[in-house]
C-alpha cells in the first residue's frame, strides 16, 4: 500500500534522525524536505548580453567573462548539504556547474591573496577565506537536482560553499575580489560571524 503524503512528517523526522546519527546535522538545525527561499532585496532579471563575471584584486590575470565564456568552461556535479543560519538544513542537493578551481586556473591568485570577497547582484557580498573556496566541492552552480536554478534560488549562477552557513553561498553571483585581508561582507557587517562554521555554530560575531 502507498501511504506517502500521509506520512511526510514522519519521513522528515526519520531522515532527521538518520542525519543526526550520521553526524551531518549541525547543532540546533532542523531538516527540511522543502527548499525555502531566503535573501535580502529583490530577484534580479537575467539578461545574458549584459551579464559578466568579473575577477579582480590580487590575481595574475584579472578577467571579465561573458555568459558565453562561462558556459564554455568544463562542468562538474557535486552532491552536498546546505545549512542556513536561520536553522534549516537541506540534505543531498545535486549541484551542477563550474568548479571554483576551474575559475582559479584562469585567474591565478597571487601568493598574497588569502581572502575573497564574493560579489552578487545589487551589491550583496560575502567574505570567505581563499582556502575555503579552493576545495573540490565548491562550485558556481547553474543547476540543482538536474534542473536549471529557479530565479529566486540564484539563476543563472550561484556559488555553493557547502561547509559554511548558506549566507556565504552567494546567489546571482557576478564576481570575485581577491584580497590580502578579511573584509566583512553584507551579513558580516550586520553582526554575522566572519567565518560561519555550522558545526561550531558560528552564527553571530559574538559566537
Ligand atoms: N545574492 C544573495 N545571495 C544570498 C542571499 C542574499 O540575500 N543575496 N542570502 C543567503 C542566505 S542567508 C541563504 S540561507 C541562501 C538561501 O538560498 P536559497 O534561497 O536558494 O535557499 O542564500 C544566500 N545567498
Ligand atoms: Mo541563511
Amino acid at each position: 500500500m502507498e501511504f506517502s503524503g500521509l506520512f511526510t512528517g514522519d519521513e522528515r523526522k526519520r531522515k532527521e534522525r538518520e542525519m543526526t546519527e550520521a553526524g551531518r546535522l549541525p547543532p540546533h538545525q532542523s531538516l527540511t524536505l522543502k527548499w525555502p527561499v531566503l535573501h535580502y532585496g529583490s530577484v534580479p532579471v537575467f539578461e545574458s548580453a549584459k551579464w559578466e563575471f568579473q575577477i579582480r584584486g590580487l590575481v595574475e590575470q584579472p578577467l571579465r567573462l561573458t555568459w558565453d565564456d562561462f558556459q564554455k568552461l568544463p562542468r562538474i556535479q557535486i552532491t552536498s548539504d546546505f545549512h542556513c543560519v536561520t536553522r534549516w538544513s537541506r540534505f543531498d542537493n545535486a549541484w551542477t556547474g563550474v568548479s571554483f578551481r576551474e575559475v582559479m586556473k584562469l585567474a591565478r591568485p597571487k601568493p598574497e591573496a588569502e581572502f575573497v570577497l564574493v560579489h552578487g547582484e545589487q551589491g550583496y557580498t560575502a567574505n570567505v577565506p581563499l582556502a575555503d573556496l579552493d576545495r573540490e566541492n565548491v562550485l558556481f552552480a547553474t543547476h540543482h537536482d538536474r534542473k536549471p536554478l529557479e530565479p529566486d534560488h540564484g539563476y543563472p549562477l550561484r556559488l555553493i560553499v557547502p561547509h559554511l552557513y548558506a549566507w556565504k553561498s552567494v546567489k546571482w553571483v557576478r564576481g570575485l575580489e581577491f584580497l590580502d585581508r578579511d573584509v566583512a561582507g553584507f551579513w558580516e557587517q550586520n553582526g554575522y560571524h566572519m567565518y560561519g562554521d555550522p558545526f561550531k555554530e558560528q552564527r553571530f560575531d559574538t559566537d
